[in-house]
């Protein structure tokens, strides 16, 4: 190695504690009733100066199935395009409308309408593709079977997770320092106020919530 080389490896290092750390967060979600609460999703905002880059979009498929919504519960980041197929031999109505307050301001997050034949053995099944433009919640249902739900999280912060069986989503690589963090879930009708945190190296939260799932997993 050059002298040179050596002098610019010595000034990089040097500059590393300045430069944001990492850290793994741990959030345990937990429902009215005290217990962990799944498909949760947690949103980890940073302070000023540590706004991150949206995350890249993606392309995702959510089925109709046995009239139901799979997967139930989705995040995926601002630009995403979501494919809906209707795996059933009968007729679905997607609808997708704002979650929560945003459904009453016009403008935001736009809804959406589509209507997908049943599937003909033998043949493809009807889908339609949707682009999802703007972060925030968006709830699914169908116009002809009521029972039908799900939630689609569109997210612009890459820190965004829906926690698993056992209520837990870890994040990766979140800035240490102030940040706030919000839980979104299907079955909430207002979102409760950021939790304000500082992140360190290592941070495990638990977030009680008010919400109470309509069913809990089996
Ligand atoms: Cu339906």
């Amino acid at each position: 190695m050059t002298r040179s080389h050596t002098a610019a490896w010595l000034i990089a290092a040097a500059l590393l504690p300045l430069a944001a750390q990492a850290a793994t967060v741990q959030v345990t979600v937990l429902g009215r009733d005290g217990k962990p609460l799944a498909d949760a999703v947690v949103v980890i905002e940073p302070g000023a100066g540590a706004r991150p880059a949206a995350p890249a979009p993606v392309s995702a498929v959510i089925n109709q199935q046995k009239m139901q919504f799979l997967p139930g519960t989705m995040v995926l980041p601002v630009g995403s395009k979501v494919t809906f197929t209707n795996l059933d031999s009968w007729e679905h109505h997607v609808r997708g409308t704002p979650a929560g307050l945003a459904s009453l301001n016009p403008g935001t997050q736009p809804g959406f309408e589509l209507r997908l034949d049943g599937k003909v053995d033998g043949k493809e099944p009807a889908s339609a593709e949707v682009t999802l433009s703007k972060a925030g919640g968006v709830q699914l249902g169908c116009h002809l079977h009521g029972s039908m739900r799900g939630f689609i999280f569109v997210a612009d912060s890459p820190w965004t997770l829906q926690t698993d069986a056992n209520g837990v989503a870890t994040l990766q690589g979140v800035p240490e320092g102030a940040a706030k963090v919000r839980v979104v879930h299907a079955d909430q009708i207002l979102e409760g106020p950021p939790v304000a945190v500082n992140i360190t190296s290592v941070t495990a939260l638990s977030l009680p919530t008010q919400v109470q799932p309509r069913r809990r997993r089996p």
